[in-house]
């Protein structure tokens, strides 16, 4: 097994563990917390428990930065790789059954853009998929033998029919207001659930179109953060033959300064990103 493989499949083991912590977990525990934020806090802390496990069997991982850990976590002096992950993305969507994710970048050096050279995400839905992401982008689904199923190449079409619109739209810029609302009249439908990986999924696997994350009033440096969602996903969709830029630039490019740095992001097939990049230009 290479170093990636080795990764990759650590990735596997722990999302079977962590499908069956979705599926199964103490109901009871889940009741006895007053608001939903707890519950998630408690999910999203064991899910982080079971990846951290799981990456210090490897010596190749120098560095573990978890969404869920305020600081980068030295593992291996001698190891190679720093991996950015969220360990469960959306968790605020369990209590109402919708999907939710776990989003991985895998990092030489430092963890910057430039630096990730693959990528993964887990989509936990009425099934476990996961995609992963180093050259090309192809599409495993686990299967009832226990295993992941290579299911396909996943290829993105010049333009797409969807549009997902993160972010608050009375705080949106005028801007992108008027390049939202474009893109609907030209005959786009909405697909939006309120947690990127089953939003970007769905985006990937119907061919294409918008994904966007903008800044917006009362957050200029909007809310998806750089190393455990926005890189990931921004390697995923080129490989996939899309583009991810923060509006002029492209997302790989930018260097954070803190580990929970955030970006404006827009994630897509090549022509709805032209119209971005003419929107924002
Ligand atoms: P949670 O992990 O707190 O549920 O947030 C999910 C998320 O980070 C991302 O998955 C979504 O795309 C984004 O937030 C949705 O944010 P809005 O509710 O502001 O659109």
């Amino acid at each position: 097994m290479n170093d990636l493989e080795e990764i990759f499949s650590a990735i596997k083991e722990v999302s079977k563990q962590i499908k069956e912590l979705l599926m199964y977990s103490d109901t009871n525990y889940a009741q006895s917390t007053n608001a939903t934020g707890d519950t998630q806090l408690a999910l999203d802390l064991q899910c982080d428990g079971l990846i951290e496990k799981e990456f210090k069997k490897l010596s190749i991982v120098k560095q573990i930065i978890s969404e869920e850990k305020e600081h980068a976590l030295d593992i291996n002096e001698d190891g190679k790789y720093i991996i950015g992950y969220d360990p469960l993305d959306g968790s605020s969507l369990v209590d109402v059954n919708l999907s939710v994710g776990s989003i991985y970048g895998i990092y030489k050096d430092n963890p910057d853009g430039q630096d990730l050279i693959a990528s993964a995400y887990v989509v936990f839905g009425p099934r476990v998929e996961l995609v992963i992401a180093h050259k090309e982008a192809k599409l495993y689904r686990l299967a009832s033998s226990g295993e992941f199923e290579f299911i396909k190449q996943i290829k993105l079409n010049e333009q797409g029919k969807h549009n997902a619109p993160g972010g608050t739209q009375k705080e949106w810029a005028g801007v992108h207001k008027e390049l939202i609302d474009a893109i609907f009249s030209d005959g786009y439908r909405l697909r939006y659930s309120g947690g990127m990986v089953p939003d970007l999924h769905q985006i990937l696997l119907k061919g294409g179109g918008l994904f966007s994350y903008p800044a917006t009033l009362s957050a200029p440096k909007a809310k998806l953060r750089l190393v455990f969602e926005v890189f990931p996903f921004a390697h995923v969709f080129e490989c996939a033959g899309g583009e991810a830029i923060d509006g002029q630039k492209r997302l790989l490019e930018l260097s954070p300064k803190h580990v929970h740095d955030t970006s404006p992001c827009f994630f897509g097939s090549c022509n709805e990103i032209d119209r971005v990049r003419k929107a924002y230009g």
